[in-house]
């Protein structure tokens, strides 16, 4: 029995892409912060092996003073520490129809980092921005081939939100020195906004007078009806409340099991727009909604919160849905709302439960 309604097959291209594109497991919400090795990975190409003492970050464009800065310069800079929650803008695309051909996430592309690092804005200070800056570049070391074309990874910022406080040029998380896979040695950290504006490897930022048309920005993460659509940009994370699935899990299906009464459902919520103002949940499979209990356990603005819901579980197999709501009035949706790069799809987490089965434990 399948937990997960099968949409379409992935292809071994998808398999390939996650096996090395890891989801948070979702019992891991229990944390406030992700532990390193549990947060999502997203890796377009390969993570690049980086010389920290010969890595250099590069400062150029519309600025007064070029800049060429050593990983101990910018430790050596005031620190500024986050807690952001991140993620990937394709979370959720695995369960549109018809299938879209990119990594197959379900609901887990997340996680929550304490990132520490150096504010962008006293970088860009520093190089002095041209009067007639408009955007910030970022370039990653990491190279690959998009459309034919061999690229580095780049996404650019309109300048006033490379202004922001919290944006950082991150070189810790969780008080370790970023690892490889999360950007080592330096990554750019925009907190509420999906996780591609966050460029790791980061090698190059610079200002420009004129929008960025780089595949990243032009091709990729805007919403699109169609092809010839050419959509609207992907930016800050839309809400999304994820529950740690109660009982345990069947090894293949991943369908739970759970003994019958009292049961404490556990899960976390967040939105980039504004802060999460409600989380509902479902345990007629959508039908009726109940509001689960909000606690703010991560002392940050940009980190999700924690939710707890007090389940009467009654025998039979029942069907769970969790529905998070923002400050801003943005809702999850029940359905997704299938679009060409099958990004942005925050319809409702579902968790199907087998209670009280009377199944036969091995002590
Ligand atoms: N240089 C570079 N930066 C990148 C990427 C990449 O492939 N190369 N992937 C982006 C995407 S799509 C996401 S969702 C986040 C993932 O960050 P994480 O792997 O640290 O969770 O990094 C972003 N930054
Ligand atoms: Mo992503």
């Amino acid at each position: 029995m399948a937990s997960i309604d099968t949409v379409g097959a992935i292809t071994l291209d998808q398999l390939q892409l996650a096996a090395r594109n890891h989801g948070l497991p979702l019992e891991a919400l229990a944390y406030p912060i992700t532990p390193i090795g549990l947060h999502y990975l997203l890796i377009h190409y390969d993570i690049p092996a980086v010389d920290a003492a010969s890595w250099r970050l590069t400062v150029d464009g519309d600025v007064r003073q070029p800049l060429s800065l050593s990983l101990e310069e910018l430790r050596a800079r005031p620190a500024v520490e986050v807690a952001a929650t991140m993620e990937c803008a394709g979370n959720g695309r695995a369960t549109l129809a018809p299938p879209v051909d990119s990594q197959p996430w379900l609901n887990e592309a997340v996680g929550t980092g304490a990132w520490r690092g150096a504010r962008l804005r006293d970088v860009l200070d520093d190089a002095g921005i041209g009067d007639g800056a408009a955007e910030v570049l970022f370039s990653g070391l990491d190279r690959g081939v998009e459309d034919e074309v061999e690229q580095s990874y780049q996404r650019s910022l309109p300048l006033d939100e490379a202004l922001r406080d919290e944006v950082l040029l991150a070189y810790e998380l969780n008080g370790m020195p970023l690892p490889p896979q999360h950007g080592f040695p330096l990554r750019l950290l925009v907190p509420g906004w999906y996780g591609m504006t966050s460029v790791k490897w980061l090698e190059r930022i610079t200002v420009l007078d004129a929008p960025f048309e780089g595949v990243q920005m032009a091709k990729r993460y805007r919403l699109q009806r169609d092809e010839d659509d050419p959509g609207t940009p992907l930016t800050r994370m839309l809400p999304r409340a994820l529950a740690i699935p109660p009982g345990v899990p069947e090894f293949h299906s991943r369908e739970r099991f759970l003994a019958a009464g009292p049961c404490v459902i556990r899960g976390r919520a967040w939105s980039g727009w504004a802060p999460v103002s409600e989380v509902g949940v479902s345990v007629d499979g959508g039908a009726t909604w109940e509001e689960a209990r909000i606690e703010r356990d991560v002392d940050s603005a940009w980190a999700w919160c924690a939710w707890t819901y007090e389940w009467q579980a009654e025998p039979g197999r029942h069907e769970l849905a969790f529905r998070a709501r923002d400050e801003a009035g943005n809702e999850q949706p029940l359905e997704g709302e299938w679009n060409v790069g099958g990004y942005g799809n925050n319809a409702v987490h579902r968790v199907i439960v087998n209670v009280g089965s009377g199944l036969s434990r091995h002590p």
